[in-house]
C-alpha cells in the first residue's frame, strides 16, 4: 500500500492535529515540509495538491484534501478504527464546536504571540505595539483556558471517557500557548488534562517534532527576515485578531514592506 503524504510544517498545530489522529489508528505516513512555505511562493506538487498554499495538505493516492477539519473528517472515515469522534450526535456537535473555537480564537493569540516575538511586529515583545499585542494575547488566552476547563468538566478527557478528536483537537493549541509561557493554572484540571495528553505516545511524538523545529526555526528566522524571504499569510481569524487588539499599524506596515499578505485568490 502507498503511504498517504502529509505535507506539514512541525510547528503548525493544525498539521499536528492531523498527525495526532494518524498515530492513534496507526497509519504509517510519510511528511514533507513544503519548499517556499511561508514566502507565498510554493509551487509543485504541493500547490497542485492544495490551491491554497498551506498545510497540512494530505494526499492519500490520488485523493487531496486541504484544511485539518476536512483531513481529520477524511482520516476518520477512510481508517475508521480506532474511532476517534465520541458516539452520538451531541457528543459529536460538542467536540466540534470545541475544535471550532481552538481553530479560529486560540489558534490567533498563539499566532499572534509568534508574530510579535519570533518576526518582531510591533517592534516586538519590547515595543510598545508588541507588549501590548502580547498583554492582549495572554489575557485572552487565560480566558480560552478557563472556557476550555468548563468544557472538560469532571471528565478526563475533551472528548469523553476517552482520548479522541476532542483532545486532538486542543493538545498543540494549548502546548503552543506553554512555548510562549502561557500555562494552565498549576493543579487545575486543564493543567491534569494536558500532563496526561502528553503521555499518549501520539502526543509526545508530534510535540518532540514541533519543539526540535522550533529550535531550527529561531536559528533561521533572523536570517530570513532579512533577505525577505517570509511573506506571512494574514487570513481570516488571524487578521481579525491582529486588527482588533491593536495591531492595525502592523498590518499597515507589512503590507507596505510585503512581509505581509493575504491568502491567495484561486482561479
Ligand atoms: N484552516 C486551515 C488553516 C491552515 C493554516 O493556516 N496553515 C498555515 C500554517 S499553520 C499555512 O500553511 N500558512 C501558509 C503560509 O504561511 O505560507 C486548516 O485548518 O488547515
Amino acid at each position: 500500500m502507498i503511504r498517504p503524504l502529509l505535507y506539514e510544517h512541525p510547528l503548525s498545530p493544525y498539521a499536528q492535529k492531523n498527525k495526532i489522529a494518524l498515530r492513534e489508528k496507526g497509519v504509517a505516513f510519510d511528511v514533507v515540509t513544503p519548499d517556499g512555505m511561508g514566502s507565498g511562493i510554493g509551487g509543485g506538487a504541493w500547490l497542485a495538491a492544495n490551491p491554497r498554499a498551506e498545510v497540512p495538505t494530505l494526499v492519500d493516492g490520488d485523493t487531496a484534501v486541504f484544511d485539518s477539519t476536512i483531513i481529520q473528517e477524511y482520516i476518520e472515515e477512510r481508517w475508521p478504527a480506532p474511532p476517534l469522534l465520541p458516539e452520538g450526535a451531541a457528543a459529536r456537535a460538542r467536540v466540534r464546536m470545541i475544535e471550532e473555537v481552538i481553530d479560529t480564537q486560540y489558534e490567533a493569540c498563539v499566532w499572534g504571540m509568534m508574530e510579535v516575538r519570533v518576526f518582531g511586529r510591533g517592534g516586538g515583545a519590547k515595543g510598545e505595539i508588541g507588549a501590548a499585542l502580547l498583554a492582549r494575547a495572554e489575557a485572552q488566552i487565560a480566558a480560552l483556558n478557563a472556557w476550555l476547563e468548563r468544557q472538560l468538566g469532571d471528565a478526563d478527557w475533551f472528548n469523553g471517557e476517552a482520548f479522541g478528536w476532542g483532545d486532538a483537537a486542543v493538545v498543540p493549541f494549548v502546548q503552543g500557548a506553554v512555548g510562549y509561557g502561557i500555562l494552565p493554572a498549576a493543579g487545575n484540571a486543564l493543567a491534569a488534562w494536558l500532563a496526561r495528553a502528553g503521555e499518549r505516545p501520539s502526543v509526545a511524538a508530534t510535540a518532540a517534532e514541533a519543539r526540535a523545529a522550533a529550535a531550527a526555526v529561531a536559528r533561521i528566522v533572523p536570517a530570513a527576515i532579512a533577505s525577505g524571504a517570509f511573506q506571512r499569510e494574514y487570513r481570516d481569524h488571524r487578521l481579525e485578531w491582529m486588527l482588533r487588539s491593536g495591531g492595525m499599524q502592523v498590518v499597515v506596515d507589512g503590507l507596505a514592506d510585503r512581509t505581509i499578505r493575504f491568502s491567495a485568490e484561486l482561479g
